[in-house]
């Protein structure tokens, strides 16, 4: 799975070293299946993989891709198609094919024999990626995990490869793991559980530092700061925009997937009020949920989140695309329904079109009418969008006091989770709860309200 690359980058992307070796190249394979029913059109989406190519280091030397109803159990394409692969392989002398969609592992195999080359599919290119980008501690534990679940079902491959590296030796070793092999065994099962015990490993490790953050995020709760998450798809500028905002110095970048480990900062609103600004992992299409998942941090933090800042960049030609994907991410994520406010980025490059023809392109692009256009590069329209916070969280925290029965602890966690609790008390009749709401949650809460309608109150900035 990992790729060769031959050439350092420094951190900006650029590369070190103009004269370094040739990077590997690579052909791009693409299908639009029709049964998917996606949103993209296969050639937006050869263009994004060869992004991803060049972020991971490789060449982009050529692409095809073909329109199919379904793909072919054996090679995902044709068999025609396979032969057109083939040919411009030979032509272009690359060492490497890259699929658009997932390969399952049989698939993979059977291109990398008819190919007679290296094949790999956008999950694992993605991760490799991960790989590059994940700076933390635990961003380098969740990129190995998410690498092993990818690799498991996949690990027989490896081994038809082993037994070849092995030649005739006719050794009961191989590799380095003499002395775990049973009896019986075949490369593969101890393959397998030295994976398992890994994976078990990493999971110990990460659940390890995932009780550290639920305690700080326990008492960041009581603190009562609201949390603004910054969403969107890759690049579209969520750390350019934290950063202009507050300050910071956050790795942004033109690469896909820049950030990979959620940064938080507090700012203070213009009325005075005090949130928590986060920046997340950014999303693209084609990304298995399950690896999206593996972002456990980044995921804790948007469910946390009492506003999402959608961040789009307007500028992009699949702008729309893009929007559509973050919705059917956080949608399939579980994420709840929150209030969103749409950030429309890099309108600096969109200099002399008026208002109205972005409001159209809004409409178009089938946006939310509520949103505020910024250019996070040049800190244009950044106080418009602290107002616009402001105010959507004003709207969106409501002040409440119930007396909740002592069977009905649910909502008391429920509470703890996404509202803010500034008094609880154990009467007779149950706890008392006194503090603010998500308004979407009120209705839960409605039938145990104290003094109905009188207590309710819109928060306001302090
Ligand atoms: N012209 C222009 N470029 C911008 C603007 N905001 C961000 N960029 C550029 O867009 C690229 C991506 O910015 P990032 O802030 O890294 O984007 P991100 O959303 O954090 O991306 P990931 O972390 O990869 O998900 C960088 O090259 C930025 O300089 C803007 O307002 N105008
Ligand atoms: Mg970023």
């Amino acid at each position: 799975m990992e790729i060769p690359i031959n050439e350092p980058r420094s951190q900006d992307g650029k590369r070190l070293h103009v004269t370094a070796q040739p990077r590997t190249r690579a052909i791009l394979v693409g299908a639009e299946v029709a049964s998917l029913q996606s949103p993209w059109r296969a050639p937006d989406s050869l263009r994004e993989l060869a992004l991803l190519a060049d972020t991971a280091g490789l060449e982009v030397v050529g692409s095809l891709f073909q329109r199919l109803d379904q793909p072919f159990p054996k090679f995902f394409i044709g068999p025609g198609k396979v032969k057109e692969v083939a040919a411009l392989r030979e032509e272009t002398g690359a060492g490497l094919v890259i699929f658009d969609d997932e390969l399952s592992p049989s698939q993979t195999r059977n291109l990398e024999e008819a190919l007679q080359v290296g094949v790999l599919d956008r999950t694992a290119l993605s991760l490799d990626i991960f790989a590059q980008h994940a700076r933390t501690h635990e961003g380098r534990l969740q990129v190995e995990l998410a690498q092993y679940h990818y690799l498991l079902p996949r690990l027989r491959r490896q081994w038809t490869h082993l037994e070849r590296q092995a030649g005739t030796g006719g050794g009961t070793s191989a590799g380095g793991v003499v002395g775990l092999r049973g009896p019986g065994e075949t490369q593969l099962e101890i393959d397998r559980r030295l994976v398992d015990r890994r994976i078990a490993w990493l999971k110990e490790q990460l659940a390890d530092v995932h009780r550290h953050r639920e305690l700080y995020r326990k008492r960041r709760r009581q603190s009562g700061i609201p949390v603004v998450a910054l969403v969107g798809y890759t690049n579209a500028g969520k750390s350019t925009l934290l950063n202009a905002i507050s300050g910071a110095d956050v790795y942004a970048a033109n690469q896909l997937f820049a950030t990979l480990d959620p940064t938080t900062r507090q700012i203070t609103l213009p009325g005075g009020q005090n949130i928590l600004l986060t920046d997340t992992v950014g999303f693209i299409q084609k990304l298995p949920t399950q690896l999206i998942a593996a972002f456990r941090a980044t995921l804790e933090e948007i469910n946390e989140a009492d506003l999402l800042l959608h961040i789009v960049d307007l500028t992009h030609p699949n702008a729309q695309e893009h929007a559509q994907t973050v919705e059917a991410t956080l949608a399939e994520l579980g994420v709840g329904k929150r209030p969103t406010l749409t950030v429309l980025n890099k309108v600096d490059m969109l200099e002399g079109i008026g208002p109205e023809a972005v409001g159209q392109l809004v409409t178009e692009m089938g946006l939310p009418g509520d949103f505020v256009t910024v250019s996070a590069q040049r800190s244009w329209g950044i106080s418009e969008l602290l107002a616009r916070i402001e105010a959507t969280l004003a709207k969106a925290m409501v002040a409440l006091e119930v007396v909740i029965p002592y069977q009905r602890n649910d909502l008391v966690a429920l509470w703890h989770k996404r509202g803010v609790i500034e008094q609880e008390q154990y009467a007779n009749e149950g706890t008392r709860v006194a503090g603010r709401l998500p308004r979407e949650l009120v209705p839960q809460f409605a039938p145990y309200r104290v003094a109905d309608g009188q207590k309710e109150r819109v928060r306001r900035a302090p």
